[in-house]
């Protein structure tokens, strides 16, 4: 048994209260839209969910649930970390809810993929695979249990998580941080779990998830796709000209 599952598999119970996440937002890049920390129980609590990634032909967008038991959607890797399965192995697994099929309150039956020890997750996107960098990224994080200065087999389940997203420069693009998530338990609760992305149209190379004070966390749901800046619309481009217009009236009227 690797030392990590053990490390999650060891927590036991605990009753905890669950605390609400205090977010603030660093922006660096005016082009680049952050999104959440957001509640998420199935994809279409997504920011992207409703995004037609079909409309240019460049356009993609790929969804890894880890519900096949790998990281193998195209173009991505991940710098650490491992997939998690859940029920029956492991009772311990935190996985988006609807996953198993119901979205009923727990992910337990699903999949998630592991930190490992690790405080920082990052994962870099291939534009010889992809063709284009994605436009948009997003993960959501599922559960914490252990953190620093924790004894076994007591832990605190809360902590907080830093989103960060980079250009191909490697210019940080933007910073979400969500302060104390967690419920206080290292169980498959999705009340706590929390969407983190970003929208960027230049092109994300990668993004990292850092817990600061763990490595005894999960992510799920990694997803990213690529759409163009969206034309601006025949309407608006209308109401521009027509404004051009009357300045152009009245500049002659003065003249
Ligand atoms: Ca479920
Ligand atoms: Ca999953
Ligand atoms: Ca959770
Ligand atoms: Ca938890």
């Amino acid at each position: 048994m690797n030392t990590a599952l053990f490390h999650k598999a060891a927590i036991g119970a605990a009753a905890g209260v669950a605390s609400l996440a205090i977010v603030s937002q660093a922006p660096m890049a005016k082009a680049a839209t952050p999104y959440g920390p957001s509640p998420y129980t199935q994809f279409s609590d997504s920011p992207f969910s409703g995004i037609d990634f079909t409309t240019d032909p460049d356009g993609y967008f790929h969804l890894e649930d880890f519900e096949d038991g790998a990281l193998d959607t195209p173009g991505v890797t991940a710098s650490a970390g491992f997939v998690l399965p859940g029920l029956p192995g492991n009772t311990l697994t935190d996985s988006v809810d609807g996953d198993d099929g119901s979205v009923d309150g727990s992910g337990s039956a699903g999949t998630s993929f592991y930190s490992n020890n690790n405080k920082v997750l990052r994962f870099t996107f291939d534009a010889s695979v992809l063709g284009k960098l994605p436009s948009h990224v997003g993960i959501v994080w599922t559960d914490v249990g252990f953190v620093d200065g924790d004894t076994p087999p007591t832990f605190t389940g809360r902590g907080d998580v830093v989103f960060r997203a980079y250009n191909a420069g490697n210019q940080l693009l933007k910073n979400v941080i969500a302060k104390n998530l967690g419920d206080g338990l290292a169980n498959g609760g999705i009340a706590e779990d929390r969407f983190f992305g970003i929208r960027y149209y230049p092109g994300i190379a990668h993004f990292e998830i850092e817990m600061p004070n763990s490595g005894d966390w999960e992510v799920d749901h990694l997803q990213y796709g690529y759409v163009p800046t969206p034309a601006l619309l025949p309407g608006l481009i209308g109401l521009g000209v027509a404004a051009l217009r009357k300045k152009q009236e009245k500049s002659s009227e003065s003249a």
